[in-house]
């Protein structure tokens, strides 16, 4: 039987029983037998029924978290001392009435990760104790009425539910401090009105009790493909109502973004350049809950794997990782250059290939919890299952293809239709309808016209306080106050019609009214050749910004060298160019003087120093049959400028690095650690390796400098949801392909007990540190220090608000 271990630390509770991770499929009697116990842990075991619990007067605390509970054990009503009960991560799908009204007590309650579509009517009974209630990732459709009448909530999840709408009531008249929702098809109030906090939605509501409520029918819609599809042809030709022909010479660079109406619909169209150049850029914008409209070129298109994975399956991965439950609809073109066969012929190889990787996809997936389940140690990896069975609860909703061809205006009308019908599809699109006040509606109409208004620079760069005194001086919108104007600012940010970023004390006052402007900006510094720029800025220009011919070859030499740009050389540079596309008056802005920096090294904030070069295999020196090593494996693979991204963040907390092609080499404390990356179909993993510590007690920093690279590559990888991840670590018998699976490292706590680890494969028996981080780690990832320097290099990041944008290596964009 488990031995129970009773701590008499200080703690809370006076009697304390921890049974995690124990594999118990049954309470053990000898637990039962002692009513003096105050709390109880039991989480990741393996229980589904907790009979004779009741017998645990005394329990304060029971925490029966990540089990296989699937009916909610009713003895609980007998535990009346109850304060804090955690039955997260199970299968409960009811909770009986008449056992919350014996717990008057209760403070804290967790419930999610469960099955739940309701709450008892008798919650309501802990009004004046519950604090704390997590509902999150369960499948309501509405807030119950007994979560309405807990008036003393501080904290309140119900994030990944089914919601429409939040009542009123849940935020008046409570102390509620924190509120989380995303995940859910909001309308009222919208998501991005409740991403503003518990603030803004307080003023939303006061805001919609004295007027007429509106409903605003709004579709963010993404054309994706690759370059001359007919993307551009498509937008435009569907905003103007007429065939649009767009010549070859105006391809799109960066985004553009515009907006339309059809019908009651508005239209927020992203039209994304299809150059591989710009891809890295993309996932930024690449959002959820919109439309995609992946076009592809029926001329180009041909019935054979390399071109599918090229104009299909490329964007269809991308989107699996990064937005993986968003709606697709696939759009031939050129169809006008084909024959109606090949079109029926083709349309019909796309649709089956598209299947077939869902299916594909959904094997996987199928495949890694098969693995989970069986493991003997199941409860190690209930964490790594969750999110696999989140991530196959979504999938991408593939529309049927719709063949046109773009330069027949009839064409383009039928693709309207289409467009239209599946928008109006609740099923596929809940969030399509946001409930708004009035005034939302009115201030974003008055920054599209002010926009439009000759007086408005093209780059649409405006002052916060200005953009504020223009809106004002319409009639209707005299009385806009400063936060209600900030609030609807900050919901246009989020719906993706502006930009501001409050959060970047530089820009903070400055809102951004075109954003494909930032792009532009962007492309500055990736799109050229940045040598030859270099070697083209005029002696003039030179001259301007105080510099000589022996600068700039300087400047040419170092870039050549060391992949590095001083500020002086980054500002000739960006004048050279803005001068060159015409925007001689932002110069200054953007670029600022000594005392003053400029908008654009704001935005530039997070560019790190990263040298390209042969240098990391000397200093590295290959590697040892020792070492140890571990390997992040990704599927369906890694993403386009993930290793670059995770380069330049960790060399960002290292202040010693090396960086070649596909390796890093990073060194903290005279300690190595190299980062390898290795991108194939069924094969792509990122690996960690060190030197094998001498002594036994050095295990422990090596482990914590693997476990801060993999707590970054964590954290990355959540920005592509879709994406999966999962530790292991080889064997270290020479030429065994066997891997150790990692257990859920969460928190700080490390569940490994065993000392030894055996092999099934070849059977040799290793110290479980050699593997794993066996030791408690209680470290923190380091604080990255603050930016000293301005240098662009051909690696760099900058953190855009809450996502980044990567520049990206110069050799890819040179095509
Ligand atoms: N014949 C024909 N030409 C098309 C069609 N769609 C687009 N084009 C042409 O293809 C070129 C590329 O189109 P564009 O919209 O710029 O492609 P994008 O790179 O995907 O934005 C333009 O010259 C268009 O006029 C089509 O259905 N038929
Ligand atoms: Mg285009
Ligand atoms: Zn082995």
């Amino acid at each position: 039987m488990a031995q129970h271990r009773v701590c008499q630390e200080q703690d809370d509770c006076a009697r304390k029983v921890t049974l995690s991770t124990m594999r118990l499929r049954v309470l053990p009697p000898a637990l039962l037998q002692d009513p003096r116990v105050e709390s109880l842990n039991l989480d990741r075991n393996k229980l589904k029924h907790v009979p004779g619990i009741s017998k645990l007067g005394n329990l304060r605390k029971l925490i029966l978290s990540k089990n296989e509970i699937a009916d909610f054990p009713e003895e609980i009503q007998s535990l009346v001392h109850l304060e804090k009960l955690e039955l997260n991560q199970n299968q409960i799908r009811v909770i009986p009435e008449g056992i919350f009204s014996y717990l008057p007590r209760l403070k804290h309650l967790r419930l999610n990760n469960n099955r739940l579509s309701a709450l008892p009517k008798d919650l309501a009974t802990c009004s004046s104790s519950l604090q704390y209630l997590n509902m999150s990732n369960n499948l309501f459709r509405a807030v119950p009425q007994s979560v309405l009448e807990l008036v003393s909530l501080q904290e309140l999840y119900v994030q990944n539910n089914s919601l429409r709408q939040l009542p009123r009531e849940l935020f008046e008249g409570r102390p509620l401090k924190m509120f989380k929702a995303h995940g859910n098809p909001l309308r009222e109030p919208p998501s991005e009105v409740c991403a503003g906090g518990i603030q803004q939605i307080l003023s939303y509501f006061s805001q919609l009790q004295n007027c007429q409520v509106e409903e605003d029918r709004r579709v963010k819609t993404m054309f994706l493909g690759a370059s001359l599809a007919g993307k551009s042809t498509i937008c435009k030709s569907l905003k103007q109502r007429q065939v649009v022909l767009v010549s070859e010479e105006e391809r799109t660079v960066g985004i553009e973004i515009s907006e339309f109406h059809i019908q009651d619909f508005t239209f927020l169209f992203w039209d994304f350049a299809g150059q591989l150049e710009y891809y890295v850029t993309h996932h930024v914008f690449i959002t959820p809950q919109a439309l995609v409209i992946l076009v592809i070129n029926f001329q180009k298109y041909q019935l054979n794997n390399d071109i599918f994975r090229e104009l299909v399956g490329f964007w269809i991965n991308n989107l699996f990782m990064r937005v993986p439950n968003s709606v697709v609809l696939p759009v031939g073109t050129h169809t006008d250059c084909c024959t109606e066969e090949e079109v029926e012929e083709k349309k019909r190889d796309i649709m089956s290939k598209i299947q077939a990787m869902l299916e594909e996809r959904r094997a996987n997936l199928t495949h890694f919890i098969n693995n989970l389940e069986s493991s003997e140690e199941s409860e190690f990896y209930v964490d790594q299952w969750d999110r696999l069975k989140e991530m196959q609860s979504c999938t991408l909703t593939i529309l049927n293809l719709v063949p046109i061809n773009c330069t027949d205006y009839w064409d383009i009308k039928k693709l309207e239709t289409t467009i239209l019908e599946h928008v109006k599809n609740e099923e596929i699109f809940p969030n399509v309808i946001r409930v708004l006040p009035p005034v939302y509606k009115e201030v974003e109409a008055a920054i599209v016209d002010i926009v439009q208004s000759e007086e408005t620079a093209e780059y649409g760069m405006m002052d916060l306080n200005h953009l504020l005194s223009e809106i004002t001086h319409r009639e209707h919108l005299s009385h806009l106050g400063t936060e209600l104007f900030q609030d609807i600012l900050r919901y246009l940010h989020r719906i993706g019609l502006i930009i501001w970023y409050e959060e970047i004390k530089q820009l903070e006052s400055t809102v951004f009214l075109r954003p494909a402007f930032l792009i532009t900006m962007f492309k500055i510094l990736v799109r050229y050749h940045l040598v030859q720029q270099l070697e083209n800025i005029s002696v003039d220009l030179l001259v301007g910004e105080h510099a000589t011919i022996r600068d700039q070859s300087n400047w040419v030499w170092t870039f050549k060298s060391k992949a590095m740009l001083c500020q002086r050389a980054m500002r000739a540079l960006v004048k050279h160019q803005l001068y060159s596309e015409g925007m001689r008056d932002v110069f200054e802005e953007m670029v600022g003087h000594k005392a003053k920096k400029g908008k654009l090294f704001s935005l530039l904030e997070h560019f790190e120093i990263c040298l390209e070069s042969e240098e990391v295999s000397e200093r590295w020196g290959g590697d040892h049959p020792e070492d140890l090593h571990i390997r992040a494996y990704f599927s369906p693979e890694i993403p386009e400028g993930f290793f670059q991204r995770l380069m330049v963040k960790a060399c960002s907390f290292y202040s010693a690095h090396w960086v070649a092609k596909v390796t890093c080499l990073l060194i903290c404390s005279g300690k190595p650690l190299l980062i390898k990356e290795n991108n194939q179909k069924g094969y792509s993993y990122i690996e960690l390796r060190s030197r094998k510590p001498v002594q036994r007690r050095e295990f422990r920093f090596t482990w914590d400098f693997f476990m801060a690279i993999i707590f970054i590559i964590r954290k990355l990888s959540e920005e592509w949801p879709g994406l999966h991840m999962c530790m292991k670590a080889p064997c270290r018998t020479a030429g065994c392909p066997a891997e150790f699976f990692w257990p859920d490292v969460d928190d700080k706590n490390t569940v490994m007990k065993e000392e030894i680890k055996t092999c099934g494969t070849c059977g040799h028996r290793f110290q479980t540190e050699l593997l794993l981080p066996k030791v408690p780690s209680d470290m923190e990832v380091p604080q990255p220090p603050p930016p000293a320097h301005y240098y662009v290099t051909s690696y760099g990041t900058t953190t855009f608000g809450p996502s980044s944008i990567h520049i990206n290596r110069q050799s890819i964009l040179d095509k």
